[in-house]
């Protein structure tokens, strides 16, 4: 059977939702502006971020679909849309972050390369499907496997859409096989997102959903599920998405000497106040916003300062509506974010300041410099909104 390819032109790119910040055309890419991030516990699909590297696949669910899984497994085969939906199903409130969500701030310290993000390239969606454990069961890789028979270590997705990075070729790239047979680790290949069909731009008919690990890893438009010896060879994870110190310029920059990016780190971000806003000494504000951290480790704490990180107190947070963060209990949303909020005085001029812990106590750097990288990947420096002093100002104008 041919391999399935997307169009090379963006002549059938779905509707988009006219609210969304967009930040590149073409390839689509949009975030959520500030405010609407923290409108609901799980994102709505249409004000849900967009990262693409191409143009939207037109596909159908048809019995023309099938993912391919091969590589090196005892059995090799072609799922259908009905093979999958016939698996035991399963639903993971996750949430979806692109290893360059806050890339703006990062630029602002020092140019880096990449699609410009505010703090909205992420969504907490309920993602429904197989389990990838399950899937690779069939083509009889037993639960919790390391390493096949033959050698296969890597579970590599290959995409439908083709971008320049991969020099017309597909999108791709790879995890762990035992992350990917470890049912715990709720890997999904995902036909529903927050209960209905797949959107085309979130990855119709099925995508990939790594829970806890950056987006890139997240394949859309699944066509190729394959164990091989090696991680994916694809740019994506071997000259994209890694991390540099800040040391490291495009001059000096060595490609195999750093990992692919897998678990996020500790992150959080103010939503309800924009980067410089202004406000009357001694009002009461409403400060809001989304914590997040990688690899299922949930969030401990958010400390939250409005004197410029003098005193700090911690913000009341909540990981659904009325359901507290508790790590060990089953109906906790391990890979989802926690929603925060602070009700307070501030004093202006002055320097409102959020930084979350998590639960293996990994705390966020103060500053951006210390984490800069040349392609502006994981910032999740403390997260600063500079409030003016409202009466100063207006007397000041007068
Ligand atoms: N096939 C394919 N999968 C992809 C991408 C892509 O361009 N093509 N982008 C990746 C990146 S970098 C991110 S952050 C997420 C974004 O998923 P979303 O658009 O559903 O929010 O998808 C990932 N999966
Ligand atoms: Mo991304």
């Amino acid at each position: 059977m041919p391999a399935l390819r997307g169009p090379t032109t963006y002549d059938n790119e779905p509707p988009r939702n006219p609210l969304l910040k967009v930040n590149a055309k073409v390839p689509f890419n949009a975030e959520t502006p500030r405010s609407a991030l923290i409108d609901a516990y799980v994102t709505s699909v249409d004000m849900f971020y967009k990262r693409n590297h191409g143009p939207i696949p037109v596909l159908d669910d048809s019995d023309r679909y099938f993912v391919t899984v091969g590589g090196l497994v005892q059995r090799h085969l072609a799922i259908s849309m009905d093979d999958i939906r016939m698996l035991p199903k399963y639903t993971i409130v996750a949430t979806l972050q692109c290893a360059g969500n806050r890339r703006t701030a990062m630029s602002k310290k020092r140019t880096v390369k990449g699609v410009g993000w505010d703090i909205g390239a992420l969504g907490n969606a309920v993602w429904g499907g197989a389990r990838l454990s399950d899937v690779l069961k069939l083509a009889k890789v037993p639960e919790y496997t390391a390493v096949t028979e033959a050698g296969g270590r890597h579970v590599e997705f290959t995409s439908v859409d083709v971008c320049k990075e991969e020099n017309g070729g597909p999108y791709k790239a790879s995890i762990p096989l035992l992350q990917a047979t470890s049912p715990e680790a709720d890997v999904l290949i995902a036909y529903e997102m927050n209960g209905k069909v797949l959107s085309r731009d979130h990855g119709y008919p099925l995508r990939v959903v790594v829970p806890g690990t950056i987006g890139a890893r997240s394949v859309k438009w699944l066509d190729k599920i394959e164990v091989n010896a090696n991680e994916c060879q694809g740019f994506f994870m071997q000259k994209d998405y890694k991390m540099f110190p800040p040391t490291v310029d495009w001059d000096n920059i060595k490609w195999p000497s750093r990992r692919p990016l897998m678990d996020f780190p500790v992150n959080c971000a103010i939503c309800s106040l924009e980067d410089v806003s202004s406000a009357e000494w001694g009002k009461k504000v409403i400060i809001r916003g989304y914590a997040f951290s990688g690899g299922g480790r949930g969030i401990e704490r958010v400390d939250v300062s409005v004197d410029g990180g003098k005193t700090w107190v911690e913000a009341r947070r909540y990981q659904k509506e009325g359901v507290p963060y508790v790590s060990d209990t089953e109906d906790c949303d391990k890979w989802a974010w926690v929603l925060f909020e602070l009700q307070t005085e501030i004093h202006p001029p002055t320097d409102i300041i959020v930084k979350a812990v998590d639960s293996a106590a990994n705390v966020q750097p103060e500053k951006v410099e210390t984490i800069w990288n040349l392609r502006g990947v994981l910032n999740n420096s403390w997260h600063v909104v500079h409030v003016n002093n409202a009466a100063k100002k207006i007397s000041s104008n007068l």
